[in-house]
């Protein structure tokens, strides 16, 4: 079966709905992903430092300064609007399924959307926390060049960065959905990043679908694997359900 029909026909026979999704589901919106050709990771700071060490725990507490710089040149898309990908999703939900996504990603388009259980594993750009645990929205801090304030705290973005833990709760909430799904949808990740990539292997069926425009290490392990951009997958299957739809009113 290829991956669109064997995608449309399981969405059919399934109640439970695990999505992972990556950066790859936000580039139709215009927001670069890291691993691609046009990928953030191909870019370096004017000193030479790649994104990805940029991203760290160690360069935001040395050099907030360019942190900062860089943080709201690259990952901040106020304007970016959620497109037929993440509005696919939330059509699932509205056609009764339960659906859980975890998402890699850190722009909220998901919410935008109208997705109601997304669980986000590295966190959300568009929010801080501040020194004494509460979130706030970006909007409320007060920002210069090297620093975040809010009524005067301290605060940062409310973002995992390379050598920080995940939240617990949000991960152990991500176990549960995958193991309990039935079936499993990965849209747009290079499936390189851990331990996101590897909760993958907490899914116990085997309706596994993966639709992202690249190979990645752990293709092999899918049932359906569509190697096109998202928004073509969405658009066959939509219209595989569409033309099923058809035929049953017709036969009723
Ligand atoms: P990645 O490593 O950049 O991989 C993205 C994958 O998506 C690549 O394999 C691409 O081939 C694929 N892809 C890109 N566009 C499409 C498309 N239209 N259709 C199908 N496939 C496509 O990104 P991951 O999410 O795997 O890596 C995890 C990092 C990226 C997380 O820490 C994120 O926080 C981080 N990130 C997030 C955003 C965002 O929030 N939108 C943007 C950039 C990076």
């Amino acid at each position: 079966m290829d991956a669109v029909e064997c995608a449309a026909k399981w969405f059919q026979t399934s109640q439970k709905v695990a999505v992972i999704t990556g950066a790859g589901i936000s580039t139709e919106s215009g927001i670069p992903d890291f691993r691609s050709g046009e990928g953030l990771y191909n870019e370096e700071t004017e000193q030479g430092i790649p994104m990805e060490d940029v991203l760290s725990w160690s360069f935001f507490s040395e050099h907030p300064r360019e942190f900062y710089r860089l943080f709201n040149e690259k990952l901040l898309f106020p304007d970016a609007r959620p497109n037929t990908g993440h509005f696919f999703l939330k059509r699932l939900e509205d056609a009764g399924h339960d659906v859980t996504i975890i998402t890699q990603n850190i722009d909220g388009l998901h919410q935008k959307a109208g997705s109601t259980r997304v669980l986000e594993l590295h966190g959300n750009a568009g929010k801080i926390i501040t020194e004494y645990g509460s979130e706030k929205s970006l909007d409320e801090a007060v920002r210069d060049e090297k620093e975040m304030r809010v009524d005067g705290e301290w605060a940062r973005p409310a973002i995992t960065l390379y050598g920080e833990a995940l939240d617990r709760k949000v991960l152990q909430e991500s176990v549960q959905a995958i193991s309990e799904a039935d079936i499993l949808l990965v849209m747009g990740t290079s499936l390189n990043v851990y331990p996101a990539a590897g909760l993958i292997f907490e899914y116990n069926g085997n309706r596994s679908v993966l639709v992202n425009r690249e190979g990645t290490p752990l293709s092999d392990g899918f049932a359906c694997v569509f190697s096109r951009p998202i928004g073509e997958w969405v658009e066959e299957v939509q219209q595989y359900l569409d033309a099923d739809q058809h035929t049953s009113d017709r036969n009723e």
